[in-house]
């Protein structure tokens, strides 16, 4: 027993997804490529708020975009029909999360030539997409009203590895016991330089000013 090897695959894996993300970031930024994972528990609300904030940024920037499930290809197909952008669907073979190595080969696929912003809309899972590196500048988390104020108790890597938090649903709040100060406090304690948009995707409230922000990101690391 004494003798008994111990791996610790985890660690070792992580490690080398970290490793490919870091080059992942490395080469988007020579190309020039703004990178953002948006990351959210199922049915939050991540696609439609994609297709409203696309149609914004479509604008301005030249928009890609990765969308990312374990099987089903309705949410590319929504994305596609309802902007008209570069869209992709990746499939995970049953896994949770994207890590680095399915990330590239999704942005390889894409094609990141001519573009200014990729955003990959990532499994809907609040827990593992956390812990994998995806070579992204911006992670962008969404937290739906009816979900609850609680969250970031719960899940506290994902409100810790965010930088940009959405409020989606904002038009239910009089229906839910979700106080925005609270969620905010809350985030904040884990992350103090975290970014907030409370927005109703579906009235089209506040997306203007999360489009806004983004522009002035993607501008910022292009410079
Ligand atoms: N009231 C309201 N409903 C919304 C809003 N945004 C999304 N929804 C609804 O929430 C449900 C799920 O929205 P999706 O955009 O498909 O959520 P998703 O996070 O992409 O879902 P998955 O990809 O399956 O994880 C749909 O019925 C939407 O109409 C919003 O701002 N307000
Ligand atoms: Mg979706
Ligand atoms: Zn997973």
């Amino acid at each position: 027993m004494e003798n008994m090897r111990i791996i610790k695959v985890k660690q070792s894996v992580l490690a080398n997804n970290d490793a490919r993300a870091e080059s992942l970031r490395q080469h988007l930024k020579e190309k020039g490529v703004y990178f953002i994972n948006l990351m959210s528990s199922p049915g939050s609300g991540k696609t439609t708020l994609l297709v409203n904030l696309i149609n914004k940024l479509k604008k301005e920037l030249r928009v890609g975009v990765i969308e990312a499930d374990m099987d089903a290809v309705v949410d590319a197909h929504t994305i596609e029909d309802a902007t008209g952008v570069r869209t992709i669907q990746l499939h995970t073979s049953g896994e949770c999360h994207l890590d680095a190595k399915m990330t590239s080969e999704g942005i390889a696929c894409l094609g990141e030539e001519g573009l200014d912003l990729v955003i990959l809309e990532n499994i809907g899972n609040l827990v593992c997409p956390a812990e994998f590196d995806t070579g992204a500048t911006m992670n962008l988390v969404i937290l739906s009203v009816p979900e609850g104020d609680d969250k970031p108790l719960k899940y506290p890597l994902m409100f810790t590895k965010g930088n940009t938090f959405v409020f989606t649903k904002m038009d239910t709040v009089s229906v839910f016991d979700f106080d925005v100060e609270v969620a905010k406090e809350r985030i904040l304690k884990l992350n103090p330089k975290a970014k907030f948009f409370p927005v109703s995707a579906k009235k089209d409230v506040g997306v203007d000013e999360l489009a806004s922000y983004i522009v002035s990101c993607v501008k910022n690391y292009q410079k």
